[in-house]
């Protein structure tokens, strides 16, 4: 069997996992928030260095999330409220400042925005005047309130342009944590999950077969876990028959 349908049978086993996570996850992942609401965790990440939107793509999705989506007002304000100037570019040439990146885009060949988990992209919370497709028409979304940090709405290129500095942060929204994601950009099938888990002594266990026999599920050997950025990741090599994956406490 080829690594990819291997992955496609993937199994997480969140019925374990949710209740212990919401008991453990207050105080050693100060950073990740729960909200009831949506019944997901957002993580304001800040990047004082400045960071486009690809790389805040790609990070969230090797922390086990992506990038937040915004579908009703009450998700915009409790999302807002995690971040401060910290997260917002420098003042532009034109006198505003560019918040933290969010999961929505607008493709250059497309005239409608759509969000990165591809839910209805219904709620909208622009700034007056937005979008405005200035700096080109791909596009990308933000939380932009002028010369001032606020909940609303800006779109600017993903890329640095003249005259802007990038934002600072980017806010990763998380169904479940931990959460098992598959890595992308990479013709090698990778299984990532949270590094914050190590330290609460999650382990990654595989078995041949699905099965309640725990003497079946056995720790996959640390050597071939390797650290990136925020995630551990496991790279999937010459599987010859079927294999299962699931965090464990
Ligand atoms: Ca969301």
């Amino acid at each position: 069997m080829n690594p990819t349908s291997c992955l496609s049978r993937t199994i997480l086993h969140r019925t374990l996992l949710v209740a212990a996570v919401a008991l453990h996850l207050s105080a050693a992942h100060a950073a990740m928030v729960f909200f009831a609401q949506t019944g997901h965790w957002y993580e304001a990440v800040n990047v004082p260095e400045g960071i486009t939107w690809n790389e805040a793509y790609t990070n969230a999705i090797n922390r086990g999330g992506y990038l937040c989506t915004i579908t009703n007002a009450s998700e915009n304000d409790f999302v807002a409220s995690l971040v401060d100037i910290t997260y917002y570019s420098g003042v532009s040439v034109n006198n505003d400042i560019l918040g933290p990146w969010l999961g929505g885009l607008r493709h250059a060949n497309q005239s409608t925005w759509q969000w990165v988990t591809g839910e209805p992209f219904s709620y909208i919370n622009w700034y007056p005047n937005q979008p405005d497709g200035y700096g080109g028409s791909e596009q990308r979304l933000q939380f932009y309130h002028g010369a001032t940090v606020g909940s609303t709405w800006g779109d600017h290129p993903g890329d640095p342009i003249a005259g802007y500095s990038l934002p600072r942060g980017y806010i990763v929204e998380y169904d479940l944590i931990p959460r098992l994601g598959l890595g992308s950009n990479t013709s090698q099938p990778r299984i990532v999950w949270p590094l914050a888990t190590l330290s609460q002594g999650w382990v990654l266990e595989t078995a041949p077969e699905l099965s309640s026999d725990t003497n079946l599920w056995k720790p996959v050997n640390t050597d071939l876990i390797q650290t990136n950025l925020n995630a551990l990741v496991l790279a999937i090599t010459n599987k010859t028959g079927n294999a299962f994956f699931r965090l464990r406490q």
